[in-house]
């Protein structure tokens, strides 16, 4: 066998499995930058800190289900690990290369060097050193095997030498690929028969029974098997914000989002069920209002290609072990629709209070009021979004606006949303954008959560990675008001707000200024005028819309 570098053998392995782009802030892994030049299509995106690149990262394996790239030298490598957080939460195949210590010279006070390798552990699924260069082969390979298999997430190599110069030493090597690990999922396991029959038998018997679906359900592919199975049984579902994507908000079985950025109709019908079927979910404290809906003791059935899932937080009557495609296939096999009948009530249940929320929000959802109500941009986004796109979606209140007030309208549309982290969204739809560039990516984004990463506009210029974003522009943060005001016992002083406010920026201004289109919105009406201009450009947009610092999001019930 051949001599061949670590850098030769990088550039073709990631290649080989199919990544498009990857994510970094130079200098790490140089030759290897070299040698994809030479012999890959890779681009090398150069973003303006490692945070962002690793929500690039997340954002480009979450629209794809591809892994998603990231990169940094020995002195960023906990901006890289920070921004792994997200993707660590949301289950997402991000692998992240740094460069690491170097034998000869640790312990010597080197500069630029910690021992960063246990700050990726709570982050990662596999976090391990690549220390001889004959050991690139198998360290890659198993790098995409855990980031994609079982639940999917994120994954550290740790190059020796700060900048990674391992990659330039020589060894007989071959860059074999194994394609079946270059996606979720790569395997689908089917359930126990006998799993399946209980599940069922509870779902046909049930009066009142709802489906909530999660992220697992968009990591299988698994919305249509879902959508058919709900239909053919009369079951209403809600969804978790990350399994939003799931149905179709328009659809009639589809009640929203449940549990703390959630539609309050989804929470009261979720509370009032007398079996909840969590598909693709970890029943965690964000989908269930924290334990409150459904109320614990509630009958429950899960299915979860993750054992450890299975009953963690609520007791099961039937527990699926698999695959959420084919344990719902196999379920929709031996449906009997003829059970649907009793469930009719329920369903028609379902209707009347999504017809109810409608109502309700009505006002606010075609609001005229000047400045903006951030309910009005939805009710736009609802409307105009495009069949196809993949809309992003920021934490705090863009997430509690756009998880409650927000409608998918078509099963070819998707959703991803920050797990927690402000700021991930504008990056997270920059990668998106590079993982799916035939696809329109929108992104909701408050002004607070998209100063954390401004910089990265130049990025998506100079790329032409051309994503739409909307800024819900108040000037603050203003879901921190409400916290403030309890932490003043009720009412704060005029000085509180130096803790939740920030300048009037017009951010339209600074978009056109670092090379993308700035559009500035004032009025609602002129909302869907600049959604129709921004979808047809042909550079990165930047929607600054200026809405009012007295709306707040209606908060959970439970
Ligand atoms: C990394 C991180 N730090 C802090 C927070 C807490 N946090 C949640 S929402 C929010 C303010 C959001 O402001 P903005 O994006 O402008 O939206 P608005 O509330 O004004 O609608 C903050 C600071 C967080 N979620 N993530």
């Amino acid at each position: 066998m051949k001599k061949i570098s670590g850098a030769e053998v990088l550039a073709d392995m990631l290649a080989g499995y199919g990544v498009t782009h990857v994510f970094m802030v130079p200098a790490v892994l140089r030759r290897t930058f070299a040698e994809m030049e030479r012999r890959t299509a890779i681009r090398r995106i150069h973003t303006h800190g490692e945070k962002s690149a690793a929500y690039m990262a997340d954002g480009y394996a979450r629209a794809s289900g591809r892994p998603g790239v990231c990169m940094a030298q020995v002195v960023g490598a906990l901006n890289l690990a920070a921004g792994l957080r997200d993707a660590w939460l949301a289950r997402s195949p991000v692998i992240a290369f740094t460069g690491g210590r170097e034998p000869r010279t640790k312990f010597r006070q080197v500069y630029q060097e910690v021992d960063d390798v246990p700050a990726f552990e709570p982050v990662t699924k596999l976090n391990a050193t690549v220390d001889a260069v004959e050991r690139f082969p198998d360290m890659v390979r198993q790098a995409f095997r855990v980031a994609v298999s079982g639940a999917p997430g994120p994954v550290h190599l740790q190059f020796r030498g700060n900048e990674g110069q391992i990659d330039q030493e020589e060894a007989e090597m071959e860059p074999l690929c194994e394609p079946q690990f270059a996606r979720v999922p790569p395997f689908r396991p089917e359930p126990e028969r006998a799993n399946v029959i209980a599940a069922l038998k509870l779902l046909q018997e049930a009066e009142r029974p709802v489906f909530v679906a999660g992220g697992g359900v968009r990591a299988s592919g698994a919305g249509p098997e879902l959508v058919a199975l709900a239909e053919r049984l009369g079951i209403p579902v809600a969804t978790s914000l990350n399994g939003k994507d799931s149905i179709p908000g328009t659809h009639p079985l589809a009640v929203g989002v449940a549990g703390s950025y959630s539609r309050e109709t989804a929470n009261r019908f979720v509370a009032g069920a007398d079996l909840v079927c969590f598909v693709g979910t970890g029943t965690g404290g964000m989908t269930t209002h924290f334990w409150a809906v459904p109320k614990v003791g509630v009958r429950a059935i899960q299915i979860d290609i993750d054992p450890e899932a299975l009953g963690r937080n609520y007791p099961l009557q039937a527990a699926v072990l698999g695959d959420a495609r084919i344990a719902l296939k196999q379920l929709l096999e031996h449906a009997d629709p003829s059970t649907a009948a009793r469930r009719k009530p329920w369903v028609e249940s379902a209707r009347a209070i999504a017809r109810e929320w409608y109502e309700k929000y009505r006002p606010a959802l075609e609001s005229a009021a000047v400045p903006i109500r951030p309910e009005r941009i939805c009710s736009e986004l609802t409307r105009h979004v495009p069949e196809d796109a993949i809309v992003v979606v920021d934490t705090g209140h863009a997430g509690m606006w756009m998880g409650g007030m927000f409608d998918l309208r078509s099963a070819k549309q998707s959703y991803l949303r920050s797990a927690g982290h402000l700021g991930w969204a504008f990056p997270a739809g920059l990668g998106a954008k590079c993982a799916c560039p035939d696809r329109p990516v929108v992104t909701f984004t408050g002004d607070a959560g998209l100063w954390y990463h401004i910089g990265e506009i130049e990025t998506a210029a100079r790329w032409r990675i051309n994503t739409v974003t909307v800024v819900n522009n108040n000037a603050s943060g203003n879901q921190s008001k409400r916290g403030f005001d309890r932490a003043y016992g009720g009412q704060q002083t005029e000085q509180a707000r130096e803790l939740w406010t920030y300048t009037k920026v017009n951010f339209a201004r600074i978009a056109e200024e670092m090379g993308a289109v700035g559009i500035r919105v004032e009025r609602p009406g002129d909302i869907a005028p600049a959604l129709e201009r921004a979808l047809a450009a042909d550079r990165p947009v930047v929607i600054d819309v200026v809405t009012d610092i007295d709306a707040l999001a209606p908060t959970a019930v439970s």
